[in-house]
Formats: C-alpha cells, sequence, structure tokens
C-alpha cells in the first residue's frame, strides 16, 4: 500500500490507554479521520502486540488505511501490516528493507538534519521527525526539534515528513506551516474525553494552512 493522506497520523500507544479498548478507540478515530494508524506497545510482550495488532488490523480492514507496527519488522510481517517505523536504535533499514521487501512502508525517526538526510538516502519511506516539542508522551527523549528545525529538515529532504511530539490542535497548522506533510499524535487524540471530536479538531487544524 501506498500512503497517499499523510495528513493525521494517530499513534495508538498501548501504554497510553491500558484500562480502555484501543481497537475501538482506534476504530473511532479512523471513523473521524485519522488517515494512518502506528500500533505502539514498548511494554508488551511479543504475543501480546501480535494479538493486539491483529485486533486492530482486523477494525481497519474495511477503512483501508495505512497500518504500520513500530519498532518490530517481525510482528509487522506476521500480522501483515503496511509497514514498520523504526527508531534509530531498531533494526538498521536496509536489513528492515531486505525482510520486508520494497512493496512495504519504512519510516524512520529522525532528530537531526543528517539522520534525515541519511534515511532519504538509504530508501525510507517516510521520516518522523521526533520529537517536534516537549512532550510527556515518550521516556528518553531527543532535543525538541521545534519549528526551526522542522524548516531546515524540510529544506533538505524530498520524502514525506512526519511531525510528532506534543503536536495538538493549537499548533498542528503552524507545524505544517513549517513543512510537514502530516502530524503523528498520542495524547491529542487517545488522551480526549471524547475521541471523535478531537480527531476532527486535529484535521480541521492540519487542514487549514496559516
Ligand atoms: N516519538 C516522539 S515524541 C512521541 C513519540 C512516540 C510521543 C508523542 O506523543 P504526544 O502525546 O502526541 O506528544
Ligand atoms: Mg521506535
Amino acid at each position: 500500500m501506498k500512503i497517499k493522506n499523510w495528513k493525521l497520523c494517530l499513534v495508538a500507544d498501548a501504554d497510553f490507554t491500558t484500562a480502555k479498548d484501543l481497537p475501538a478507540l482506534t476504530l473511532q478515530a479512523v471513523k473521524s479521520g485519522a488517515s494512518i494508524v502506528q500500533l505502539r506497545a514498548k511494554n508488551l510482550y511479543a504475543r501480546e502486540f501480535l494479538d493486539l495488532a491483529f485486533r486492530i488490523a482486523k477494525r481497519l480492514g474495511p477503512h483501508n488505511i495505512p497500518f504500520i507496527i513500530n519498532d518490530k519488522v517481525d510482528i509487522a510481517q506476521a500480522c501483515k501490516a503496511d509497514g514498520v517505523h523504526l527508531g534509530q536504535k531498531d533494526m538498521p533499514l536496509y536489513q528492515a528493507r531486505e525482510i520486508l521487501g520494497n512493496n512495504k512502508i519504512i519510516g524512520i525517526s529522525v532528530n537531526t538534519v543528517e539522520e534525515a538526510i541519511k534515511a532519504e538516502t538509504e530508501g525510507a519511506d517516510y521520516l518522523g521527525a521526533s520529537p517536534l516539542f516537549y512532550t510527556d508522551s515518550k521516556k528518553d527523549l531527543d532535543p525538541e526539534l521545534g519549528i526551526k528545525g522542522l524548516q531546515e529538515m524540510r529544506k533538505q529532504v524530498k520524502i514525506p515528513i512526519l511531525a510528532i511530539g506534543g503536536i495538538n490542535s493549537s499548533n498542528a497548522s503552524e507545524v505544517m506551516a513549517a513543512g510537514a506533510d502530516g502530524i503523528a499524535v498520542i495524547s491529542a487524540i487517545l488522551g480526549a474525553d471524547d475521541i471523535s471530536h478531537a480527531t476532527q479538531k486535529l484535521l480541521k487544524a492540519v487542514s487549514k494552512l496559516s
């Protein structure tokens, strides 16, 4: 699957919603306009991660939404996800590409222009510019890129950039204006009381170029 709509990626983080039904929340966000789903599960055993991935993939099936697995190439392959999102300490891109092939999407988290250029040169399909702003949703954060860092990165690479970290409906349009193709969020959707309303508000913000 090729990604056509980069605007709004829900990072469905299993740690963020331990008490809630993540597949149901994910579906609600997708029905309200989320255009990509990435499943993130830092603290699940492989079996639990895979089981959750299958449950989400099943819900997404009828919606034709790109489904990406965070970190784990084997889980992505096993649940026939559309791709994987890798950090700088995960499996190297060329090895993930060897396993998944050219038809799968591979995204790479980058914090510097150098990492961005390297990922593009090595054949990444998109970049996760991370973290754009400070956030409580991730431990061991790299330094904030900020709007200036994103603008600089945008000048140096051509592939799509998803900005992540501390993005909400108040700052999303500024992030898009700085050159992002889309935003990826955890708390701005999963932390909301009304998932549908929060998703629609974000979608409106990313669609409005300031
Ligand atoms: N990678 C960089 S920041 C981040 C990840 C997974 C967390 C984003 O969460 P939030 O709640 O949207 O700031
Ligand atoms: Mg990662």
